[in-house]
């Protein structure tokens, strides 16, 4: 649906855009920073996190740039074991620092901090000492670390993330590792675990809203909506079963404080249910969220797959070679499949605008919470020319049909307030290294060479500048 008349994007909507810390900082063992679980579970094919793109070393340059590419929010993560090297105990004034300065450095320059408080990058000392979340001794520390951090930026910092994709670290090994000797099945360690942190993520929107005046805060979801392959009803019905397993699973837990009941039966049916202790429930159900954030890259489609069907995976294309994804499969539930009407990138992502103008209506009729988008990008292989520039067009492209779909959902009533696109310069890709580039700024560096970390402004700086000066008129 069109409309004749579309209202423009707000006047105080967030023109951001997004990194986390270990993807960015560098400096992984420096100024008294330990080790997190990333930094050693990284794939070992590409660059590691000891420097990636140097920001550590390099705010006021790289908060120059921001300023000039005329950004009014910036999101970024705080890493855990740079502020608490132990997981715990003592707080390392030098990580401290580090982040007064980059906020500091932003509010001068009239840039709003958005700040993630996990993103994947857990102190590895909790991962050995007590399974990291496995364990609900995480959450005193959890709650520890999100007070060292309200205490010591919430006067500055008014809008939080609590965790950065727990739908997407419930699938991925190696961001939230299951312990392979346990007796127990990895399913059900799988769902404690996704029990636990949410209720580390309750803990954290409660010790917010008691120590951050007027500050704002909620989680930032990896959401890829599951279209049915076709209008058969069996297919109907499996892409209703993805969406509840993989988006309101984690949603209703989180904005309704409680479990699906068709998933909650499943888990009974197959003994993986989560331990449920007193209090549990009603923590979750106190806990309210001020905001929602969507990590949308794209959409999904799925069918029927028959229970005699073998279960697999879902796996992440191998090292960015085109075609080699494969869709997982859940048996008399669904599996997923290929979708021919839209394009793909090199690493088989597949390119819906759309898909998020539908997934941001189904969000608001069914929460009606304001709604940022916290991460949506292209990752490509950037060619930097002999005279010095990275023509994306391709990345434009992406950024503006997806903005194109914003304008239209907040024409629909969505209240969308922010967009922050993955991400504000070329970073370490979870996946891929740094040959998956997103960055609107060139770093110049390969995974094996470090060449000079030079920053150079790509085309769709420019492109994103206008759109910025503009707010969203000339996309
Ligand atoms: C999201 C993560 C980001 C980022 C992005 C791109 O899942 O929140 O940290 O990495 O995806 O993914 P990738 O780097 O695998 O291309």
């Amino acid at each position: 649906m069109k409309y004749n008349n579309m209202t423009g994007f707000p006047d105080d909507f967030f023109w951001s855009a997004s990194t986390a810390a270990y993807q960015v900082e560098g400096a992984f063992l420096e100024d008294g920073k330990s080790l997190s679980i990333v930094d050693v579970n990284i794939n070992p094919n590409f660059a590691d996190t000891s420097i990636t793109s140097d920001h550590y070393h390099r705010i006021k340059e790289d908060v120059a740039l921001m300023k000039e590419l005329g950004m009014t929010a910036y999101r970024f993560s705080f890493s855990w074991p740079r502020i608490l090297p132990n997981g715990r105990g003592p707080v390392n004034n030098e990580g401290i620092d580090f982040y007064n300065q980059l906020i500091n450095e932003l509010l001068k320059n009239g840039i709003t901090p958005l700040a993630t408080i996990y993103h994947f990058d857990l102190p590895l000392v909790l991962q050995q000492e007590y399974g990291g979340w496995a364990s609900r001794k995480i959450l005193d520390d959890f709650e520890n670390f999100c007070r060292v951090l309200f205490e010591n930026f919430g006067d500055r910092v008014k809008y939080w993330f609590t965790i950065n994709e727990q739908s997407n670290m419930f699938l991925l090994p190696y961001l939230m590792p299951v312990n392979e000797s346990s007796d127990i099945s990895a399913e059900k360690q799988k769902y404690e675990m996704n029990h636990i942190m949410t209720l580390a993520h309750a803990r954290a929107i409660q010790l917010c809203h008691q120590l951050v005046e007027g500050g704002k805060i909620g989680p930032a979801i990896g959401l890829a909506p599951n279209y049915p392959a076709s209008c058969k009803p069996e297919d109907i019905m499996a892409a209703r079963v993805a969406n509840d397993f993989r988006t309101y699973l984690f949603l209703d837990l989180y904005l309704y404080g409680e479990y699906r009941e068709n998933i909650w039966r499943y888990m009974l049916e197959n003994e993986c249910e989560p331990t449920i202790l007193p209090g549990d429930m009603e923590l979750l159900k106190s806990a309210k969220s001020d905001l929602l954030g969507i990590n949308y890259y794209q959409s999904r489609v799925v069918k029927y797959a028959p229970k005699e069907m073998a279960s697999r995976d879902f796996t992440v294309n191998k090292d960015g070679q085109k075609g080699s994804t494969e869709f997982e499969i859940l048996p008399g539930l669904y599996q997923g499949a290929e979708n021919p009407f839209l394009e793909k990138t090199e690493w088989d992502w597949e390119i819906d605008p759309i898909g998020l103008r539908v997934l941001l209506n189904e969000l608001h009729d069914r929460y009606h919470i304001p709604m940022i988008i916290t991460e949506n990008g292209l990752g490509g292989i950037d060619e930097l020319t002999v005279d010095g520039k990275i023509h994306d067009a391709y990345r434009i492209d992406y950024l503006r049909k997806h903005l194109e779909q914003c304008q239209l959902a907040i024409n629909d009533g969505v209240q969308l307030f922010g967009y922050s696109p993955w991400s504000y310069m070329d970073l370490l890709s979870t996946t891929s290294g740094f040959r998956k580039r997103y960055g609107f700024v060139y770093v110049n560096r390969t995974d094996d060479e470090l060449k000079d970390l030079s920053r150079i402004k790509k085309d769709s700086f420019y492109w994103y500048q206008n759109v910025i000066k503009t707010n969203g008129k000339e996309l």
